[in-house]
């Protein structure tokens, strides 16, 4: 649903109880309620980017603590890969962290997109900017989303990214969408903008023609040693009912998206948590690490999934195989 961004400052605005049950309405209306499909991340070549992102741990302007990794060999993916399937996971993101992949790149990441669908899971990956031919390269390796995020409203990118622009990842978006790859594209939450630029965010993702088919929503890890964690010190955290109302409005105006509760779950309470569920997220990165940072357990999961009969996506579907 296209909408202005001052439709969604007024969302964002409403009486909480008000957002909420318009969320959960619209929610119901497009998923079962109950349903939450689980992506596990895999970093397959960690740190040392050209990039600039002020909230990244993995750009090498920053001095972070963080073990950097060139490119890891197939057979370490597909063991990550296969653990992932085990624990209940339906779709398998490979992050590396490029300004854009090379074709010497490239070539390796086919193979593992190819071999990771080969044993039945969903395939997703996150390489940066692609050139010309590229997305074309890995929706003909059979490639299921590319998630390229444009983190913030476009007025407030310019403070975050200075390496490349707003301009650049809609272009790489547009590649992914042509090449008929679904689209994983989201932001991150808490970065200092106001929510008047978080209306403008919300209101962007849902300009982009076909909407994506899976919205991450991180709330920014701050991470010791970058530029957001030092010009961000002393500030207050976002309000954790902030967040919520940011992913109930996403729910509302994305409505047959998936809304990923993203980054930040570490830090979250189980009643917040539960809260965001019940606002209309129904996606998580399930399993016990990001790309350089911790993620709740899967057993702490699996406790949290029971408590609130919450039923992993892919095993509903193994259930209805079963009963078919
Ligand atoms: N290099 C690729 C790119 O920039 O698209 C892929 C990897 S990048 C780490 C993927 C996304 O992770 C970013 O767009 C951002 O939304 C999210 N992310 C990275 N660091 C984060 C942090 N400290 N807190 C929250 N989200 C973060
Ligand atoms: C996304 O929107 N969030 C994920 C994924 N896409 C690649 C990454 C979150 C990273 C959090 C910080 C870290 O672990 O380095
Ligand atoms: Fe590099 Fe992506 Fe991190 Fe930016 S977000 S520094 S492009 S890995």
């Amino acid at each position: 649903m296209a909408s202005s961004p001052a439709q969604v400052q007024a969302l964002l605005a409403l009486p909480f109880n008000d957002l909420i049950f318009q969320a959960q309405q619209v929610h119901r209306q497009h998923f079962d309620p109950n349903t939450v499909q689980l992506s596990t991340l895999l970093s397959i070549k960690t740190g040392k980017c050209s990039e600039d992102c002020a909230y990244c741990s993995q750009s090498a302007r920053h001095e972070t603590e963080i073990e950097d990794h060139d490119l890891m060999p197939l057979a370490d993916v597909l063991t990550a890969a296969r653990a992932a399937k085990k624990s209940g996971a339906s779709r398998f993101c490979m992050g590396a962290a490029w300004r854009g992949p090379k074709q010497k790149d490239l070539t390796p990441v086919l193979d593992m997109v190819r071999q990771v669908k080969a044993m039945g899971l969903e395939t997703c990956v996150t390489l940066g900017m692609l050139k010309e031919g590229q997305a074309q390269q890995l929706a003909e390796a059979g490639l299921d989303y590319y998630n390229h995020n444009l983190d913030t409203a476009e007025e407030y990118y310019s403070n975050i990214v200075g390496s490349h622009s707003y301009e650049d990842r809609l272009a790489t978006l547009n590649k992914v969408r042509d090449a008929g790859i679904n689209v994983c594209c989201g932001g991150i939450v808490g970065m200092g903008e106001s929510r008047q630029q978080r209306a403008q965010f919300i209101a962007e993702l849902a300009s982009l023609d076909p909407v994506p088919e899976s919205v991450p929503i991180n709330l920014l890890v701050r991470i010791p040693g970058t530029p957001l964690d030092q010009s961000l010190s002393g500030a207050e955290q976002v309000e954790p009912l902030e967040f919520v109302r940011t992913i109930a409005t996403a729910r509302i105006i994305l409505p047959t998206s998936f809304v990923r509760l993203s980054a930040g779950r570490s830090e979250m309470s189980d009643s917040l948590q539960a809260l965001c569920f019940f606002a209309g997220a129904n996606s998580i990165f399930y399993g016990d690490e990001l790309l350089t940072t911790d993620n709740p357990g899967v057993a702490k999961d699996q406790a949290l999934f029971e408590a609130l009969g919450i039923m992993p996506m892919n095993q509903m579907s193994r259930a209805t195989a079963a009963t078919s």
